[in-house]
């Protein structure tokens, strides 16, 4: 290879990174869910309201995903999702995956676990259950990210 194609196609890699990680376009996110989850429902539109692209993978057996995930029963949820080589498990507000993406911390992804009432898509009224989105790592330590309800 000469230097010159070198030099171009390193101009054109660049380029393409350039673009893929570019800015404001929608950040694409994988969710599994089951069939017949409602409120796994209201959360992937809560990310659509909130300019993610979300593809939908409908599934009746959502163990094998978690396990490959790294989630441990004590972070599992209803809801199992993959972004940007994280996961995102269960209610988790979308503020807190752009988060997660800026900050880009060495770990395996964010979870709410359970169902906690007053999360995304997980509403009833003005009821707000206390609950913790949970920074967690490969080894299923965690550490608490953010604090709901806020202040
Ligand atoms: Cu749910």
């Amino acid at each position: 290879m000469t230097s010159r194609l070198r030099t171009g196609l390193a101009a054109l890699l660049f380029s393409l990174t350039g673009a893929a990680y570019g800015g404001d376009s929608a950040q694409s996110i994988k969710v599994y869910k089951s069939p017949n989850c409602g409120c796994c429902g209201d959360w992937v539109k809560h990310l659509e309201d909130n300019d993610f692209e979300v593809d939908v993978h409908n599934t009746r057996n959502l163990n094998p995903i978690k396990a490959e995930a790294g989630l441990t029963p004590a972070l599992a949820s209803c809801h199992t999702a993959f972004i940007d080589g994280y996961v995102i498990e269960g209610h988790v507000p979308a503020s807190d995956i752009r988060r997660l993406l800026e900050e880009a911390p060495k770990a395996q992804g964010l979870a709410v676990p359970g169902m906690p009432v007053g999360s995304p898509g997980m509403e009833m009224g003005d009821r707000e259950d206390e609950y913790q989105v949970l920074l967690f790592n490969d080894e299923g330590q965690s550490r608490v990210f953010a604090n709901y309800p806020e202040g």
